[in-house]
């Protein structure tokens, strides 16, 4: 009788009454009191109707309570299927008629609109509080649940990742590949349970999610708890936590505060950064500002993570480091698919226990990224140096990242092409201070019509989430269009940045 992942991460620990979890508003939690709450979801789970292999669909509010139902959905034998919370119902409704989960569950205020959607799934909510239908009958269960078996190669998570297409793909992620990465990362990491670890990202991406809740539940770290980056919060919790793991917003964010001092972050071990590249100037800024050298990693998806920066040897700026334990990285020629030699640019490939199985009900897709030699092409270029460290110089795909969300650019020009009077448009990113990139979307109106920018972003803010709407509009007679007639978005990129 075993499942792989909940067997290392919350088995061990289920009867240490050390403090494990902590939220403003709520009752400190231990690993123990944590467990028992997990195991009485699992039984929740099961009387909503999970059987092993069925996916539970979340988009909640990021609360204690969320964090226990991820693992409930393991120790139930369940998919867990985090969403976004900004997603619009659109949106989810494509999620849950593509994945078909047994559950879902979702803010309050949002039941009557997803249930609409929800198909077959039953409907469970869950508040900011910790309220909710998911919640409100926990004490009636037992604090024990028979833990469903699932081997190393079961699906524990489905992620949707965002395609050049427009249409989500579901990654399928297995019980090892997420608790191969989660150990590489507390080896390396030097992650134990004297750390505390202030969690200000959200809990529906890999960063949140794996390499956050993994690695600390892995270790047995103290994990604080916040429901996003708030610079009081985070200066208020730097006095008593070790590592903080953001992306790169999160440190011009802290950059931008006088409050950030050698003084302020003296009781801090480890600042990671990852999700979209740190500028080499903010890496530096920060370690003359604090001491502190900023360790730089790299990840998707599909992969969890690929590279990092060493621990103890040179974490150097614009690198992502070297490939964890037991991950091959290789670049090579995107035409031939051969690898180039040291110093050159090509397509990062990756093969290793941390490579996910596929696309959800894409074989077509899956094919197309993943070798049978079992290398997953990521759409990343980058080039090695002599001494092993990976830089990534740029994308084969067309993704823009904006405070370290993916947002495929073909989604956004989808909803804008339908549009009254819109004969094409063209969406791009450029440089920003605070988020990396913004989005800009360059727009050719049909010839007898006049566009409205207000309306164009009034029908994106009904159909997407904020994150994905365009912050200017640029009205154009033509798109800029190579002999191959496609659009040369760095043209656009050079003149509109
Ligand atoms: C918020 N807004 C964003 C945005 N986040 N717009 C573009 N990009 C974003 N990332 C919108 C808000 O809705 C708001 O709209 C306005 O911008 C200002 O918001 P804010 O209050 O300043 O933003 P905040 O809530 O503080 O959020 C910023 C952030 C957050 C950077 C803290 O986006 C965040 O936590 N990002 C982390 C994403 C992440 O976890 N990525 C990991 C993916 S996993 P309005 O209406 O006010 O104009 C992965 C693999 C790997 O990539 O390697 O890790
Ligand atoms: P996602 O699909 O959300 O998992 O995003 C994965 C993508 O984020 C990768 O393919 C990279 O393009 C990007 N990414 C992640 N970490 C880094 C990093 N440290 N530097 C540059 N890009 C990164």
């Amino acid at each position: 009788m075993s499942n792989h992942l909940y067997d290392a991460l919350i088995a061990p620990r289920a009867l240490d009454e050390a403090s494990f979890i902590c939220q403003a508003g709520k009752p400190d939690l231990s690993f123990k009191g944590f467990a028992e709450n997990a195991a009485r979801l699992a039984h929740v789970l099961v009387k909503a109707g999970v059987s092993p292999g069925d996916r539970v669909v979340v988009q909640a509010p990021k609360t204690v309570e969320m964090v226990a139902l991820y693992i409930a959905t393991i120790q139930a034998g369940g998919v867990f299927l985090p969403l976004n919370t900004a997603y619009k119902t659109d949106e989810v409704a494509y999620f849950l008629s593509d994945a078909t989960p047994s559950v879902l569950v979702c803010e309050g205020t949002r039941q009557e609109e997803l249930s609409a959607v929800a198909g077959t799934a039953k409907v469970l909510t869950l508040n900011a509080d910790g309220s909710g239908s998911l919640t409100q009958d926990l004490n009636d269960h037992s604090s024990h649940f028979d833990t469903i078996d699932r081997a190393g190669h079961d699906l524990a998570a489905l992620l949707y990742t965002s395609g050049t297409t427009g249409r989500s793909k579901g990654a399928m992620l297995t019980h090892d590949n997420l608790l191969s990465n989660a150990r590489a990362l507390c080896d390396l990491w030097q992650i134990t349970s004297a750390d505390r670890l202030i969690h200000a990202l959200p809990i529906f991406h890999t960063h949140g999610l794996f390499v956050a809740l993994n690695t600390s539940l892995l270790a047995g770290v103290q994990l604080d708890l916040k429901t996003g980056f708030d610079l009081d919060a985070i200066f208020g919790a730097m006095k008593q936590a070790t590592m903080l793991m953001g992306v790169p917003t999160f440190y011009t964010r802290l950059l931008g505060d006088a409050r950030l001092t050698a003084e302020a972050t003296k009781n801090m071990r480890l600042f990671i950064s990852g999700s979209a590249p740190l500028l080499a100037e903010t890496h530096e800024a920060f370690t003359a500002r604090t001491g502190h050298r900023i360790l730089e990693r790299y990840g998707m998806t599909e992969t969890n993570m690929i590279t990092s920066n060493p621990y103890d040897g040179k974490r150097r700026a614009g690198t992502v480091g070297h490939p964890l334990a037991e991950i091959e990285v290789r670049v090579t020629d995107p035409e031939t698919g051969k690898e180039v030699p040291k110093g050159d640019v090509g397509m990062i490939e990756v093969r290793g226990p941390n490579v996910f199985q596929g696309y959800w009900q894409m074989p077509e897709k899956t094919a197309a990224e993943l070798r049978d030699t079992g290398f997953f092409i990521t759409g990343d270029l980058g080039t090695f140096s002599d001494d092993g460290y990976l830089s990534i110089v740029g994308r084969s795909k067309d993704l823009i990242i904006t405070g370290g969300y993916n947002v495929y650019p073909k989604e956004i020009e989808d909803v804008l092409n339908e549009i009254d009077g819109v004969l094409e448009s063209a969406v791009f990113g450029v440089p920003d201070a605070d988020f990396g990139e913004a989005i800009i979307a360059a727009i050719v109106p049909n010839s007898s019509a006049a566009v409205d920018t207000e309306e164009l972003a009034a029908v994106v803010a009904q159909k997407l989430a904020r994150f994905k709407h365009p912050r200017r509009y640029e009205i154009m007679q033509a798109l800029p269009r190579n002999t191959m007639g496609k659009v040369q978005k760095n043209l656009l990129r050079d003149s509109y940045g």
